[in-house]
């Protein structure tokens, strides 16, 4: 049986990725496509339980950076196991709403960890592994946080400053440069209906090469 197709979803506070995750659901599904939905940190009951901890924004529990990355190593790890390796090995196409690329971005970018601490991890937890493609959806910081702060109780991400985002967004850009054949940069800044537009386009051209494959 041949592999399925990881893809995964990135960008920063209110760019679109959990919107048109369902978009491109729609249309890898209309192809005949498995699709398996999935998100990090989160994903599988362990990683899920993670999350919580990730994202609480309650007073009593704080986590410096090098706790933080290892917990979204130790999330990855059995998603990995229990969810994504699964999926991919009987043929389900798996999108996943973050992956490591956010590991960089939030961690190293934003948090200032040592980048060459990420890939020791990331080799660690995901041997060869990588996505096959990566859809960077991309919009200024305000324009995504102005997206979110309508949405009321933030988490504890986004309860960081404006700097904070800026890195992050700067080292998700770097990254589009370092990986330009798996990650494609689609500007989430126009409405839903214009962002949805490329994200078709992205998914079609996915459905089209893999079809040749
Ligand atoms: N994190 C990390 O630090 N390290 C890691 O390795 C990983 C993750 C994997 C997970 O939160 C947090 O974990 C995340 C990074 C960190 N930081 N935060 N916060 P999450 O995944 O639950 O949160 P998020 O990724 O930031 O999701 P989000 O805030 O929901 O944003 P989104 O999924 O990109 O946006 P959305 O939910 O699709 O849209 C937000 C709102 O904007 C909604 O009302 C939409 O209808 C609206 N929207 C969307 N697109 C548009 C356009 N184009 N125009 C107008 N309005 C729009």
């Amino acid at each position: 049986m041949k592999r399925g197709l990881f893809i995964t979803v990135e960008g920063g506070e209110g760019v679109g990725k959990t919107t048109h995750m369902e978009t491109l659901s729609k249309v890898f599904g209309a192809a005949g496509k498995k699709v398996c939905l999935t998100r990090e940190p989160g994903g599988s009951p362990v990683a899920e339980s993670i999350r919580k901890i990730l994202l609480s924004h309650d007073n009593n529990i704080s986590c410096d950076g090098m706790a933080e990355l290892l917990l979204m190593f130790a999330a990855r790890a059995d998603h990995l196991e229990s969810v994504i390796s699964p999926a991919l090995e009987v043929g389900d196409w798996v999108v996943c709403d973050r992956f490591t690329d956010a590991t960089y971005a939030y961690q190293g970018g934003g948090r200032g960890l040592d980048p060459q601490k990420i890939l020791t991890l990331e080799h660690l937890v995901q041997g060869e592994l990588q996505p096959d493609w990566t859809l960077l959806l991309d919009a200024p910081v305000e324009t995504g946080l102005a997206r979110v702060n309508k949405r009321g109780d933030p988490d504890r991400f986004e309860l960081e400053e404006r700097a904070f985002f800026e890195r992050v967004r700067k080292t998700y850009l770097e990254r589009a440069k370092m990986f330009p054949k798996r990650i494609r940069v689609v500007d989430a800044t126009g409405c839903i209906e214009e962002v949805s537009k490329a994200v078709v386009e992205f998914a079609n051209s996915l459905v089209r090469t893999s079809n040749g494959r």
